[in-house]
């Protein structure tokens, strides 16, 4: 049956049980050109999965419309949150409104249409084998479009520093078109996470790899958005430098700044 197998990892064997409802969660913050197009994508690509939008109260109405879109259709929620806290904090909040409500597997994926909801049926295929899939564009086969070069530069750059500084054996560690079975977030000390931009999608990619859950990177094709604003930011650039830094130099005094091997509880 998909998603089942027996695997040994750090020298606990268990058994990877079949995947279960797919939640996708996209965060969004002004996002109103973009939430009605990626939504009916979704729905298109894996039409049995559900979809949370987590507004963070867009002052362009993202939230209403979202609202709109799901008074018409029972596989789309909306969570309103009340202002804007950063892509981390809707991702977690996001999370957890998925594991109370026992989907088995959380997507994230961004608004603007640069993780192609079509490439995503590959990613929920290759987690049948896997505890994290995450979309690359750093392994062959993947890559970006219309990205200019300085972006690309920070995206190969910020990778390769997470990649170094905390000896991960990842090629795009800072990309955030990702699916998560609900056993693996489960594993991870959620609750502990501070992290925001960039730095959040490396802060979940090292618990993983550290709690000895499967990684497996599939090649996507990141295209840059079309309609609306990026959010990405100096601060948030600064704040992953400071953080993974921190991170790579406590893990190399080993005096980690939180704890290095969260349990598993009913993973094992
Ligand atoms: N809820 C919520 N969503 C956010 C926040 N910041 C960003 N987002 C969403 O997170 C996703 C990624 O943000 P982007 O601005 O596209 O960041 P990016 O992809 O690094 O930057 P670009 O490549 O320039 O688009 C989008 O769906 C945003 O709307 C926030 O504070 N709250
Ligand atoms: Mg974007």
């Amino acid at each position: 049956m998909i998603g089942q197998g027996e695997i040994v990892k750090n020298g606990v064997q268990r058994t990877r049980g079949p995947l279960g409802t797919v939640l996708v969660i996209i965060p969004t913050y002004n996002e109103a050109e973009n939430i009605t197009p990626i939504v009916s994508r979704v729905r298109s690509s894996v039409p049995e999965a559900h979809i949370l939008v987590a507004d963070d109260n867009s002052p362009d109405g993202t939230g209403k419309l979202a609202d709109q879109i799901a008074d018409a259709d029972d596989h789309v929620h909306v969570l309103h949150r009340k202002g804007k806290e950063g892509l981390g904090a809707a991702y977690l909040a996001g999370f957890r409104w998925g594991i109370e409500r026992g989907y088995g597997v959380l997507v994230e994926m961004d608004a603007d249409g640069s993780h192609r909801p079509e490439e995503l049926p590959r990613l929920l295929g290759a987690l049948s084998g896997a505890d994290l899939v995450l979309g690359s564009r750093w392994v062959p086969g993947g890559g970006v479009i219309n990205w200019p070069g300085h972006r690309k530069l920070l995206s190969r750059g910020g990778s390769l520093y997470s990649r170094v500084a905390l000896g991960l054996p990842i090629r795009d560690v800072t990309g955030g078109y990702r699916a998560f079975r609900r056993e693996t977030l489960q594993g991870i000390a959620l609750d502990e996470v501070a992290s925001q931009g960039y730095c959040f999608q490396v802060d979940l990619a090292w618990r993983t790899v550290q709690a000895g859950y499967k990684v497996t990177e599939v090649p996507i094709t990141f295209v840059e958005r079309e309609h609306g604003e990026s959010k990405m930011s100096g601060s948030i650039v600064r704040e992953a430098l400071w953080r993974v830094t921190m991170w790579g130099l406590s893990s190399r005094l080993s005096r980690p700044s939180r704890p290095s091997r969260p349990s598993r509880p009913g993973n094992a």
